[in-house]
């Protein structure tokens, strides 16, 4: 592919260290995702997203930061999106997925806390993600302890602003949300100069729905008919993470076309596993990519995943803005605060409503089993799955819980947790 060394310098990037990077990244997507049989063919644009993943995307990104459009880089589904769409800017997701960045965040970092945090932080550090090198700057949240403190560190070495979630959903912290909804539009209001109109912030918000009705679509497809999976959970995975890079529009298109395939898969009854393979749920942290890991044991073990309930996943595109009778921009905000406050993070006290959630979910798609998976010292997710694991083993759902990083070397260990996990269901 074309060589875009021109482009990493201008972005200052470290790019004997970057090659590196993909030279790592070239090894485990052969691996893990082109010796799958029988894929769709539509997956064609997904490998070619992520063989251009830091070529291809960055040029477009770049094109836009130079006509004066805001390019906003995340760690968290509560950033909203629509308003930097609506400026017609790019909002787009960290890498936070690898273990390449990791050592490096450690010497700032304490070696104690989530990998997602120091994986991010670490790519910062090295100047390898040319996603937060073009990013005009970072929008992080207070959802949790680490991440909020890793802020004011990170905001030493690229500008980072904060935006803070409350952590109860009272109609206190309802006003305190849309102060800083407001304050948000504000932002990237002062960078493009002007304020949003009426019809541009629609527009955001329209064009973010349509690609999450695509991944609702999606997300049915691959779960709602216990007698087909059309298409491998890594797969779906992969679609998830890629949602957070992509152009909308153009990603809200191609999800569609993958989901006419495999509608027809369906009708002919062409799975990508033989009937009886236990059908599984991951329920926890998000997964940023590359972090492949539990789905990659779970498929090469005898078993399938059809839906992640998690940021990367379902909780990101479970719920639609309504404009329907929204007159003015006032009343689109207040409808995007509604849809933001839907969004049940284990940083959230108390938060049944993700339980509920979990065990209707289950119960629809007429899974075998649940996986909560948990990344290592996320405290919110790890502490909740008390509380969800009572709830499901009181329904009598298969459960298994899984607590790790990013490091390879569990993976002996987690293959046989998940083995036995799937021949006891
Ligand atoms: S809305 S899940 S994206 S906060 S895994 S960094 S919580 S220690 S990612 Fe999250 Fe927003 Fe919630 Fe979703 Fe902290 Fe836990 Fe790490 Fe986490």
């Amino acid at each position: 592919s074309k060589d875009y060394t021109p482009l990493y310098q201008e972005l200052g990037m470290d790019i004997e260290k970057h090659n590196e990077l993909l030279a790592a990244l070239g090894e485990i997507y052969p691996e893990f995702y082109l010796k799958q049989e029988n894929r769709p063919k539509a997956m064609e644009y997904f490998d070619y997203v992520m063989s251009e993943i830091h070529g291809k995307r960055i040029e477009e990104l770049m094109e836009k930061k130079k006509e004066g459009k805001p390019l906003v880089g995340t760690f968290c589904i509560f950033v909203p999106e629509e308003i930097i769409v609506g400026a017609d800017g790019a909002c787009y997701g960290l890498c936070g997925g690898a273990e390449f960045s990791i050592a490096d965040a450690e010497r700032d970092l304490p070696r104690n806390i989530c990998p997602l945090i120091k994986s991010a932080y670490g790519f910062k550090v090295q100047r390898t993600c040319p996603y937060t090198q073009a990013s005009d700057f970072i929008y992080g949240e207070t959802s949790c302890e680490a991440k909020k403190k890793t802020w004011e560190i990170l905001n030493e070495i690229h500008p980072t602003h904060v935006m803070h979630i409350p952590q109860m959903k009272r109609e206190k912290e309802k006003e305190l949300w849309k102060s800083e909804i407001y304050d948000f539009k504000k932002h990237i209001e002062s960078i493009i100069g002007r304020e949003l109109t009426f019809e541009e912030l629609k527009k955001g918000i329209e064009i973010i729905n349509k690609k999450r009705e695509a991944m609702q679509r999606l997300d049915k497809l691959r779960g709602m008919y216990p007698d087909v999976v059309p298409i491998s959970g890594k797969d779906g995975l992969l679609i998830n993470q890629i949602s957070f890079y992509d152009d909308p529009e153009r990603f809200t298109q191609k999800v569609n076309e993958l989901c006419d395939e495999l509608e027809e898969r369906i009708k002919n009854k062409v799975s990508v596993v033989p009937k009886d393979t236990p059908r599984i749920m991951v329920i926890g942290t998000p997964m940023a990519p590359p972090n492949w890991k539990l789905h990659h044991i779970v498929e090469t073990t005898g078993g399938v995943i059809i839906n992640e309930e998690a940021c990367i996943g379902h909780r990101y595109y479970k719920d639609n803005i309504d404009t329907q009778w929204a007159e003015n921009v006032d009343d689109l905000m207040e409808r995007m605060l509604e849809r933001y406050m839907k969004i049940d993070c284990a940083c959230f006290t108390p938060n049944e409503g993700r339980i509920d959630k979990i065990i209707k979910m289950y119960k629809e798609r007429e899974a075998d089993g649940i996986i909560y998976y948990s990344l290592s010292f996320c405290h919110t997710y790890n502490v909740e799955s008390k509380k969800v694991i009572d709830r499901l083993q009181a329904e009598n759902i298969p459960i298994l819980r899984i607590e790790s990083d990013y490091s390879m070397e569990d993976m002996g260990q987690i293959k046989t947790r998940v083995e036995a996990f799937l021949e006891s269901i």
